[in-house]
């Protein structure tokens, strides 16, 4: 309870800021984008994960208020490097449920974007299954929505919830992350690795690229570039960094 109270004082007085972790395109070995991740710093209590707070900001519906907040500071954020001459990149965004089922999502965010002065192409939004397939029809017409708008959308932590394989036929999604539990062992696991090489199959399929989350070997990467996956995130590219080491990296990078 304390902790949700403090949530309320922490968009007032700036306790938040945003990570960036570098994602890596396999075939030309360049940086193609990064995901924003929110980052707490209470005062007295320190540093608080994401999966603490997210969960509380969702039951008490800050969850919006702060994701807005993410997507402005990285809009402010690209047009900031962009007039800085940094190569443009996509970032990535985390949209929570209850965001994304907000009444006019596509407008609002949209409008954000704008106010920015940035182009809706260079972001991409999150949207987990369970997100994604809590009301399929509704989603997906808001998915075609923002992907009319120009914004990329990818399913997070692929695999881990329950997929109904016709919605990703039907709706205007881009890009498969696939989780990184099944990345962890992909080098010894053959379950893992049956996994991950029918998603990479299923994906192409249906014209969409994939993504490897929590890769931290060169044997993953082997193993994935093998199966014609695309992209990685993880350690061994890059941990989540703070803006001026994500500019000196994206700098070091081109
Ligand atoms: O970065 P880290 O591993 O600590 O993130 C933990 C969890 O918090 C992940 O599931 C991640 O998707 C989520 N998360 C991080 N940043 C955001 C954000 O800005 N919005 C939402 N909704 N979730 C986030
Ligand atoms: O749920 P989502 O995919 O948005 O969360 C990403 C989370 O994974 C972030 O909290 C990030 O810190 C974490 N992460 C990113 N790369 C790695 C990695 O290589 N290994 C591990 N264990 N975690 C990672
Ligand atoms: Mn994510
Ligand atoms: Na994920």
């Amino acid at each position: 309870l304390q902790l949700s109270a403090a949530l309320k004082d922490a968009l007032i007085n700036d306790q938040f800021h945003l990570v960036y972790q570098p994602q890596l395109n396999l075939t030309d070995n360049t940086i193609v984008g990064a995901e924003a991740l929110l980052r707490w710093d209470h005062p007295e209590w320190g540093a608080i994960s994401p999966a603490e707070f997210i969960p509380l900001a969702e039951q008490n519906g800050l969850i919006v208020k702060i994701g807005e907040w993410v997507l402005q500071q990285v809009a402010r954020q690209q047009k900031q490097w962009l007039s800085k001459d940094l190569p443009e990149i996509i970032v990535a965004i985390n949209i929570s449920a209850l965001q994304f089922h907000q009444q006019n999502l596509v407008e609002r965010i949209s409008k954000i974007v704008e106010e920015a002065g940035v182009s809706p192409d260079n972001i991409e939004i999150e949207l987990t299954e369970a997100v994604a397939l809590k009301d399929p029809e509704v989603a997906g017409k808001t998915i075609d929505a923002l992907s009319q708008q120009g914004f990329k959308v990818s399913i997070d932590d692929f695999g881990t919830g329950y997929s109904s394989m016709s919605y990703l036929k039907r709706f205007a999604v881009h890009k498969l992350k696939i989780d990184q539990s099944f990345i962890k062992d992909i080098v010894t696991d053959i379950d893992d690795q049956a996994i991950v090489t029918a998603i990479i199959q299923m994906a192409h399929s249906l014209h969409k690229t994939t993504i490897a989350e929590g890769v931290e070997t060169q044997e993953q990467i082997e193993f994935l570039k093998l199966k014609g996956c695309e992209e990685i995130q993880g350690y061994w590219y890059s941990r989540p960094l703070v803006t001026e080491q994500f500019e000196a990296f994206l700098l070091a990078s081109n």
